[in-house]
């Protein structure tokens, strides 16, 4: 019995497959972890919705399920020129799908093994308490009537630092763009969206999120920012994608020993 986290699938289903055939995973044993991200830019985005569902994975929304949840839930949103979505769109269980995937939480916390899991990080500005509690905000939006609003006006890098006095759509914009986004990050909690590559590549005054330490002492578990390769040099931090749709690998942490077991993406 072991329970793993995996990195960013992007439609990677084939290396889905392979991790967990390597992994010697056992549905009715093991638990699974996703760190969001599920879908686009690969080819099988159906496919690793499908065994995320049927594996009952403890899943965190990323930004591409959000976008995907957006064409699909919001009034007016088109896919963009690089989106791989269609196949789930014209699937005759896409509403079930998205569903399901619409009542996952931006943020997991499993305090037996005091870990907190969400797609891009957890900001050092704000306790575990604090972040549960942002992150319920979202979730309890997503589950409401007012989905449509929020998918509508969710897009968007401003305000571009927390502030406890925010509220309506601006609260709700910036906490996802914490948990889903996130990468350079300064002092005082200001984001910044434009650096995308490596951790020396923010602009002056900012560091990567997980340089600053956070008021408590939980591991860390997340995706979203390929270019560091799965190294944050800190055991606190894991990062956990390893660039699996760029040609990179699919990694599986073991949550029980830290071991981490990666499947070769090359194409
Ligand atoms: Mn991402």
């Amino acid at each position: 019995m072991a329970t793993y986290a995996i990195g960013d699938l992007q439609g990677c289903f084939d290396a889905f497959e392979g991790l967990l055939n390597k992994l010697d995973y056992n549905s009715n044993k093991d638990q699974l972890w996703l760190a969001g991200d599920l879908v686009n830019r690969g080819s099988q985005s159906l496919s690793c919705l499908r065994k995320a569902k049927a594996l009952n994975a403890k899943i965190v929304l990323g930004n591409h399920d959000l976008h995907m949840l957006a064409c699909y839930y919001g009034s007016e949103h088109s896919l963009k020129k690089n989106d791989t979505l269609g196949e789930v769109f014209d699937a005759e269980d896409c509403a079930t799908l998205m569903a399901w995937l619409k009542a996952q939480p931006l943020l997991h916390y499993d305090k037996s093994r005091h870990t907190l899991m969400s797609h891009a990080g957890v900001p050092h500005i704000w306790s575990i308490k604090q972040a549960l509690g942002f992150a319920k905000e979202v979730n309890e939006v997503l589950a409401g009537s007012n989905a449509r609003d929020y998918f509508d006006q969710m897009y968007g890098n401003e305000p571009s630092s927390w502030n406890e006095s925010l509220v309506g759509v601006e609260r709700l914009r910036v906490i996802t763009n914490y948990f889903t986004r996130m990468r350079f990050i300064r002092k005082d909690g200001a984001l910044e969206f434009a650096a995308k590559e490596n951790v020396d590549a923010g602009p002056k005054g900012f560091a990567p999120w997980f340089d600053y330490s956070p008021p408590h002492d939980a591991q860390i578990v997340f995706g979203h920012w390929a270019a560091i390769n799965g190294e944050t040099n800190k055991a606190q931090f894991q990062a956990l994608d390893t660039g699996c749709v760029w040609g990179g690998c699919l990694t599986a942490l073991n949550l029980d020993n830290g071991q981490r077991t990666h499947y070769n993406c090359e194409k």
